[in-house]
């Protein structure tokens, strides 16, 4: 005899595991499946050593148990990665979530049966799942991307991916390694390798802006105090641009003379973290105030990197600062004065191929035992359109996002009835703190499932104008950045073919979650309820 649920979740990342307390919680029936071995998503596949997360600790935390904020205790400032891991399994044990979840199976399939108002999921190993909802918590960076290089499968040494780092520590003393890749990833994972290995070779196709870290231990009555206020710092965070807390120099950076301009960039500098950034409030839409920025950040990387070639090679010419995920880092610009580390631009010399014993560019041989790739992921979309998901009327996901993803709210999908994606495309997504994030989603998603519960409503899907509306408004907002002048990922522009639209929603986390909630209290407008 089939089961079918009331709730599949897909994922058992940061989102999944909170979708499926706010599930049981709510009494309904759930299975979650996921990929890996145990919970974590991207906290459990990117166990490259320097992992860490960019947003403080403190609020990189679930908000919806006072007593589990006051339990836990954060080390550092910013979280290394087995650290998040531990919190995400301290969560998943203390709610006894693991025992509803299916491990190391993939979703393959997902099928809505118009009749019977269900989706039919296949994973991997050939078994069936049955739900009426169901709720996507795939990720938005976790469709890792193999780079397609002549002859990398020839290649005799060994080869790692941050995205997929081998769960034992990785010796690399004595070992000549490449790194493909300087975003986040590698420029975390790029110092630690320096310091271990013979070499080190980093071969950049672009470069990145990266501000310093300045991470540091937390001490008890810092960690303390946070737990305190933390009533007060999360409903403050619930409506922040960016889901936790920041603040912006009063004025514009057009309007304040060079003097107190540069005393704000250093002070942000010596602060350290992505709010560099956002130092100033007209620095992402005004090109001026951009400028600004860039060429504080500029001189940094000519006073840290000791060959000017190097430092210009290390300086990013195709984007406006911030506009591509700003990077934060410990020691990777003065990792390029050490003796055993070189640069290789790409832009000037570009792979010719992989060969057994290393790579060869257009100018030189390089061997190497080891390569390292970070070279990123089909965001925001790829782990959906990955999946042969399809809905209502024939529509298949990867037909309709042919030309970028058209959503409702970053929650739903037209032609795609009772499916919900969380921190997807069309969401503020990757420009919030995923914490708070998933939260906002995730109880929109059960408040809709229990409305429709509640008022024996079998589907609901968004409409098409409702859809197209939204996603209209989405290019808009964005139009008004300078955010689309940017190559980035957002914009889809790492993956060849991929059409160029700036995917998340970008006019802010609090506005978002406003427009969400009014959605929600006038009895969801803009979908269908059937
Ligand atoms: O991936 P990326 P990432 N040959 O796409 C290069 C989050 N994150 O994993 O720019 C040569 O940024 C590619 O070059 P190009 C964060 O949101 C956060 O580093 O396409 N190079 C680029 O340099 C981040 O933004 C944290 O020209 C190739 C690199 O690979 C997001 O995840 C830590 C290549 C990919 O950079 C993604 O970061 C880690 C090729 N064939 C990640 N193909 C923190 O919180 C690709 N590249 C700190």
């Amino acid at each position: 005899m089939t089961t079918t649920r009331d709730v599949i979740v897909v994922g058992a990342g940061i989102a999944g595991i909170y979708a499926m307390y706010r599930a049981l919680e709510a009494g309904l029936d759930v299975v979650g499946i996921e990929a890996g071995e145990s919970v974590g998503g991207t906290w459990f596949w990117n166990r490259y050593p320097g992992a860490r997360c960019d947003v403080e600790s403190v609020d990189y935390s679930y908000s919806f148990d006072r007593q589990l904020e006051m339990d836990w205790t954060w080390s550092e400032r910013f979280a290394t990665q087995p650290e998040i891991r531990a919190y995400l399994d301290h969560v998943a044990d203390r709610y006894d979530l693991r025992r509803h979840f299916v491990f190391s199976r993939r979703v393959t399939t997902a099928r809505f049966d118009e009749q019977a108002s269900t989706w039919t999921l296949t994973t991997d190993d050939g078994v069936q799942h049955h739900s009426r909802f169901l709720i996507m918590a795939t990720g938005c960076l976790s469709a890792p991307i193999r780079p397609d290089l002549p002859g990398i499968d020839d290649y005799a040494g060994t080869m790692l991916f941050t995205a997929q780092w081998p769960d034992q520590p990785v010796d690399l003393s004595g070992k000549r390694v490449g790194l493909i890749g300087t975003g986040s990833s590698g420029i975390q994972v790029a110092p630690i390798i320096a310091e271990q290995a013979e070499s080190l070779t980093v071969f950049q196709r672009s470069p990145n802006y990266t501000v310093p870290a300045r991470n540091r231990l937390l001490t008890a009555e810092e960690l303390r105090e946070v737990q305190e206020t933390y009533p007060q710092r999360r409903e403050a965070s619930r409506y922040a641009p960016a889901g936790s807390l920041s603040a912006t120099h009063p004025k514009k950076a057009t309007e304040v003379s060079a003097e107190e301009r540069q005393a704000a960039f250093e002070a942000r500098w010596q602060e350290g973290g992505v709010l560099f950034a956002k130092t100033f409030p007209d620095q992402s839409t005004d090109i001026v105030a951009n400028d600004y920025a860039r060429e504080f950040a500029e001189a940094k990387i000519r006073s840290i990197v000791e060959d000017p070639e190097v430092a210009d090679d290390l300086i990013p010419k195709d984007h406006p600062i911030g506009t591509k995920r700003i990077v934060t880092d410990s020691g990777y610009y003065a990792m390029y004065n050490r003796a055993n580390v070189e640069l290789v631009n790409l832009r000037k010399h570009a792979i010719e191929q992989v060969t057994t014993w290393g790579i060869k560019t257009d100018d030189a041989s390089y061997e190497l035992d080891v390569i390292v790739f970070a070279t990123g992921f089909d965001a925001l979309t790829g782990a959906l359109t990955s999946i042969d998901l399809r809905g209502a009327r024939g529509a298949v996901l990867a037909d309709e996002w042919a030309d970028g993803p058209t959503t409702y709210l970053g929650l739903g999908i037209a032609g795609f009835p009772n499916l919900i994606t969380v921190n997807g495309p069309g969401s503020p997504s990757v420009l919030a703190n995923m914490a708070t994030h998933t939260e906002q989603q995730v109880d929109w998603a059960i408040d809709l499932i229990q409305h429709c519960r509640e008022h024996g409503i079998d589907q609901a899907e968004p409409r098409a104008d409702a859809a197209e509306k939204w996603t209209e408004h989405l290019g808009e907002v964005a139009a008004g950045t300078l955010f689309t002048r940017a190559p980035s990922w957002y914009m889809g522009a790492n993956i060849e073919g991929k059409t160029r639209t700036f995917m998340p929603y970008i006019g802010g986390f609090g506005n978002y979650r406003r427009i969400c909630d009014e959605v929600r209290d006038t009895g969801y407008e803009g979908f269908v309820l059937s």
